[in-house]
């Protein structure tokens, strides 16, 4: 059904396409785009009825107008009025016309957390929600059911803006849909998150998970080790400068990220993967001497000190500030590739560390080698193993979630976003192969991870290590467009996935992103249309 709908818009644009061939300046956006064009795929379409075509006379209502519904309301009016030029008042008068965002009310309860759903009809659209996380990933629906050109920011564009007619109501497959970046291979600055944030939020992403620490640079300033982000967040892969965050900066993002409805989720790797740590303070090491700044990008060399109450310390120190930062109820202590720790060692140090998690009032996210020691009641593991990974490493994941552990899936060989897409990709690795964009969408996170109960799993999440990315530029080339795929893997329910529908949808984002100026790949195996 869904896919019969697309391939008549499609072959309604093509027409149109055909009609206009004698005046090619014609856009041919003469139907407004479908309602389940959008990425993520909608939970429910019921399409039919006028359209909704915006106009001088259009105001943005927030009937009863809490505090939060104005403040998206007024997000959605600052997205809305630079390419459409009008004024697009916001008023808090309810009414029954315009763009109306409905907070609570009846039937808005059934939508969740994040659930939200919009009418569209010739004399309004309206977006009701029981949450207002639910208004603003409705809001992200309705701006993706605009024209591309809607996000230029050179002046008033052509138009019309126009909304299809009918009805979507959409809620989230997984309370768990995240990206990570990796801020310290390479330091990037608070206003390159909040970049990365708000192509995120497109996408109803809501979890930013910021891989802090590393070997190459420590990232976040803590008052009681104050070396760790003066000195050890003073150089990144290559030798530049890193940087670190102070904690303002570090509350900024928090709060920048929460206002697109986004929980951070900071990472502190640890035992392994500490060069920086135990580069700042010589008395973390076992041998009492602190090695140098490492500025390469091998893995599994350093480890922190596990029979060493001083680490504890340091441990306790480190989660009390991060977690004092922290308004989500995630704080993720990394564990992976602690090749340079016994495993003995390891087991004792998870041993002693989940309990610091807890103790500020945390849940303890490990990747999963965590599951290979004793993962904490509550404790989630992040799955990020792939094809070649072994049959007896698998088992021990599914065990743990048949025990209670909850799972997030971050297969590197399909949602690792800095695998290159094919041999010739400029940037990124390719240890756990080739990840193009149809293989990064085309696998099922309920039935993946084999004897792992579907209910444990928590959600997806898509990792971008940035070993060999610096920009902003090379963040949007390895996330754009493999990232809305992993985004509706977490969001779009089972029965909505198609791959051959899917890269058209894909395709229609391309202008969109041409007009916010992300510097996509355009994969081949994508129909993106002519720019
Ligand atoms: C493995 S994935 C790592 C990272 C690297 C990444 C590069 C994981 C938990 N550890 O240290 O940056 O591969 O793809």
């Amino acid at each position: 059904m869904r896919r019969r709908r697309l391939l008549f818009s499609l072959l309604l644009v093509a027409a149109a396409g055909l009609g206009t061939a004698a005046a090619p300046s014609q856009p041919a956006a003469a139907a407004p785009a479908p309602l389940d064009g959008i990425i993520p795929a909608p939970a429910s379409v019921r399409p039919g009825g006028d359209s909704y075509t915006l106009g001088a006379g259009t105001r943005i209502r927030v009937p009863g107008g809490s505090d939060e519904a104005r403040r998206i309301a007024g997000y959605l009016a600052g997205m809305l009025r630079p390419a459409t030029g009008y004024g697009l008042p916001v008023t808090t008068e309810d009414g029954r016309d315009g763009l109306v965002l409905r907070l609570g009310g009846t039937g808005t309860k059934s939508l969740g957390a994040e659930g939200y759903r919009l009418t569209s009809s010739g004399r309004a659209v309206t977006i009701s929600a029981g949450r207002p996380a639910g208004l603003f990933h409705g809001v992200q629906t309705l701006r993706q059911l605009l024209p591309g050109a809607l996000e230029k920011r050179a002046g008033q564009q052509p138009g019309p803006w126009r909304i299809a007619g009918g009805t979507i109501a959409d809620s989230p497959r997984y309370p768990y849909r995240g990206a990570m970046l990796d801020v310290s291979r390479h330091f990037f600055t608070v206003d390159q998150v909040k970049r990365y944030i708000d192509q995120l939020a497109m996408y109803k992403i809501n979890k930013l998970h910021l891989h802090l620490s590393d070997d190459q640079g420590w990232r976040i300033a803590i008052a009681s080790w104050p070396k760790l982000a003066t000195y050890g967040g003073s150089t990144q892969v290559g030798g530049g400068k890193g940087g670190y965050y102070t904690k303002d900066d570090y509350r900024e993002i928090v709060r920048y990220a929460a206002s697109r409805y986004l929980t951070v989720v900071p990472e502190i790797d640890m035992p392994g993967h500490t060069n920086a740590a135990l580069a700042s303070y010589a008395e973390l090491n076992c041998n009492g001497q602190a090695p140098p700044l490492y500025t390469g990008t091998n893995v599994g060399f350093s480890s922190l000190c596990v029979p060493k109450k001083v680490t504890y310390d340091f441990i306790d120190d480190v989660i009390r500030e991060i977690a004092a930062l922290t308004p989500g109820r995630y704080l993720h202590i990394g564990g992976d590739e602690a090749h340079s720790t016994s495993h003995e060692d390891y087991v004792t140090f998870m041993d002693k560390v989940q309990p610091v998690v807890a103790k500020y009032g945390k849940t303890a996210i490990g990747w999963h080698q965590l599951t290979g020691a004793h993962p904490a009641k509550g404790a989630v593991a992040q799955y990020w193993g792939y094809d070649a990974t072994g049959a007896a490493e698998r088992q021990q994941v599914a065990d743990a979630a048949q025990n209670g552990t909850g799972l997030i899936l971050s297969p590197a060989d399909r949602a690792y976003l800095d695998m290159k897409y094919d041999k010739n990709t400029p940037l990124g690795l390719h240890w756990a192969g080739y990840v193009s964009v149809q293989r990064s969408y085309e696998w099922d996170p309920g039935t993946y991870l084999n004897g792992a109960p579907e209910d444990s799993v928590l959600g997806v999440e898509a990792p971008l290590w940035s070993e060999t990315l610096s920009t902003s530029a090379h963040i949007e080339y390895m996330a754009f467009p493999r990232l809305p795929g992993i985004a509706e893997l977490g969001w779009s329910p089972a029965n909505t996935h198609d791959w051959p529908s899917y890269r058209e949808r894909l395709a229609a984002q391309g202008p969109r992103w041409d007009a916010l100026g992300i510097n996509y790949y355009r994969s081949p195996e994508v129909p993106w249309p002519a720019k």
